[in-house]
């Protein structure tokens, strides 16, 4: 009987990795860690307690309704968040600007964390897969107040980033630089579990997501790229599979385990894509990195990008590093 390693004990083991770690970033992981047991249990019963199903009434800063559970998720991660003083300040995209907890500088959080609370809230209703994705940074200077130069940094220096996927289970999947590993809460006893030890993406694959509803509305080298998947060709195990959930956590989950390529590039409507740089690409794109894949924008690297805005938008090619490559050749 093979002992389980809970989440709290993995954390706990790999401060070690942090020469000077002083456990702050252990704590800080600890409080996502409840966050997204408490957004879990009620993602779970959504159907059931009718008052946190369907939309607010409200909308973020993004123009998109907000779902109840939406808003639930978003004050559930900034109360763990605020709780143990590790913590500054955070942005959300359910968050118009940036949140700071206490710029007094006697509270002294080293830490910055952006964090999309539920992505893919509007599948909700409809039982599909949803997630909770979440970066995390040092503050630029600990003697200087929190400002907007602390949230635009370059996705590479991010200490830490992960997702949460609530679907038929609850898998948290996170790196600190050291790989990726995942957990699966273990509704009986309330943990998450190592489930996922050192995750790696495999170098090619056989599954593009894409919302191909958009194909009219793509730069020809995306087109030619999508046009490749569909191609027959045996030898290349072509055509491969269009899978696309329509929930980013999901689809990059699926891909990341059994090799794959998600795809939200620019449109004529939006050229920059519809997915978030700071809490959205960047995190993922570390994630793909650690696991041996690859994230770009179809012509630059994710991580390398410096950030202008907390909301903006970028092109988005993360998976199998060969695929990944293999659609930026059409992009050249
Ligand atoms: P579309 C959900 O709103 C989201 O941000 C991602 O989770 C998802 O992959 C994408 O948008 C779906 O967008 O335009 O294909 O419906």
């Amino acid at each position: 009987m093979t002992k389980i390693k809970t989440l709290g004990e993995f954390i706990i083991e790999k401060q070690s990795d942090f020469p000077f770690a002083s456990g702050e970033l252990t704590r800080l992981l600890s409080s996502i860690r409840l966050a997204s047991k408490i957004i879990n249990r009620e993602v779970n019963r959504a159907g059931l307690t009718s008052d946190i199903l369907g939309s607010a009434g409200t909308e973020n800063i993004q123009g998109e309704a907000q779902q109840k559970l939406d808003v639930y998720a978003d004050n559930q991660m900034i109360y763990a968040l605020k709780a143990r003083g590790e913590v500054c300040a955070i942005a959300s995209e359910e968050n118009d600007d940036y949140v700071i907890f206490d710029n007094d500088l006697s509270r002294k959080g080293k830490y910055i964390v952006l964090f999309d609370p539920l992505d893919g809230s509007s599948n909700i209703d409809v039982n599909v897969s949803i997630g909770t994705i979440f970066s995390i940074y040092r503050r630029l200077d600990e003697n200087k107040p929190v400002g907007p130069e602390d949230f635009l940094q370059e996705g590479k220096k991010q200490v830490a980033a992960g997702y949460v996927i609530y679907g038929s289970s609850t898998m948290l999947v996170y790196t600190t630089g050291n790989g990726v590993n995942g957990f699966t809460l273990d509704p009986g006893i309330g943990t998450f579990c190592l489930s996922h030890p050192n995750i790696r993406i495999p170098e090619d694959g056989k599954i593009y997501s894409v919302n191909e509803g958009n194909f009219g509305q793509m730069e020809e080298g995306v087109k030619n790229y999508i046009r490749y998947c569909q191609e027959d060709d045996k030898s290349t195990s072509r055509p491969y599979s269009g899978r696309y959930i329509g929930s980013l956590v999901a689809d990059f989950h699926r891909n990341l385990l059994k090799g794959g390529i998600y795809i939200y590039p620019g449109t004529m409507k939006s050229p920059e894509g519809k997915l978030r740089l700071l809490y959205e690409c960047n995190p993922l794109a570390l994630i793909a990195e650690q696991a041996g894949g690859k994230a770009s924008t179809g012509k630059e690297r994710i991580l390398d990008i410096v950030p202008t805005k907390l909301h903006q938008r970028v092109p988005f090619f993360a998976g199998s590093k060969k695929m990944v490559e293999k659609a930026e050749s059409f992009l050249k």
